[in-house]
């Protein structure tokens, strides 16, 4: 189903599978989600995570769900505890999961069930390499971007690394789907937008990733 594109500086076409939901979180939902995000972050605070490479992610990041994404000498997969904690990951907050379902029901993925969301904290100058979403189960599950904070370039790749890539500006507020022929595009952040959130509590940005991991 084809999305309307209310921002007229989105771009006029989209990838298959993909779909913008521009501005489609109020001021003051934004400020509901990001009290629900507090709870989270003390919780469990973002860390930078180790890579394949055997830097750190510019991103720090950490999780809610049954499971969480992480990084380590053992490599990339979900675990159900968090490394820092010990205990398990904190639930996926409600005003988080009501989004995802209003998101969702008009969407071609009506039915999606997050377990895992993923939650990338960006300061000013941090970036996301292009890469693909490949340690989730079901790949006909969508991966649900939610963004907060500060602006950014979101980069749409092909699906091979080197592919040329089409930048997208997500704003406080919106809401990408990326899934069926474009879920194992490659795709990451090239810019953040510093100064540019409209909420006084966030400097930086936040992604709120929601996939379906087991
Ligand atoms: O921050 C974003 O918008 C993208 C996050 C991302 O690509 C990921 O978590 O895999």
């Amino acid at each position: 189903m084809e999305l309307p594109f209310s921002d007229p500086d989105a771009p006029p076409a989209l990838p298959e599978g993909m779909f913008l939901r521009p501005g489609v979180v109020d001021f003051l939902g934004q400020q509901r989600l990001q009290a629900a995000l507090e709870t989270v972050l003390r919780a469990v605070p973002p860390a930078r995570i180790r890579t394949k490479g055997g830097g750190l992610t510019a991103a720090a990041m950490t999780n809610c769900g049954v499971v969480g994404w992480w990084g380590d000498a053992k490599g990339y997969r979900y675990i159900s505890a968090s490394p820092q904690t010990g205990l398990p990951w904190p639930p996926i907050p409600d005003e988080f999961i009501k989004l995802i379902q209003g998101v969702t029901s008009e969407s071609p993925w009506p039915d999606f069930a997050p377990d895992a969301c993923l939650i990338n904290a960006y300061a000013a100058g941090a970036k996301m390499g292009l890469h693909q979403d490949r340690d989730e189960k079901d790949f006909s599950q969508p991966i649900i971007t939610v963004s907060l904070g500060d602006a950014a370039d979101f980069l749409i790749g092909g699906f091979a690394r080197g592919d040329k890539t089409q930048a997208l500006k997500l704003r406080s507020g919106d809401v990408l789907l990326m899934g069926g022929a474009s879920r194992m595009r490659f795709h990451g952040v090239r810019k953040i937008y510093p100064g540019t959130s409209p909420l006084d509590e966030i400097s930086g940005r936040y992604s709120l990733t929601f996939r379906k991991a087991l």
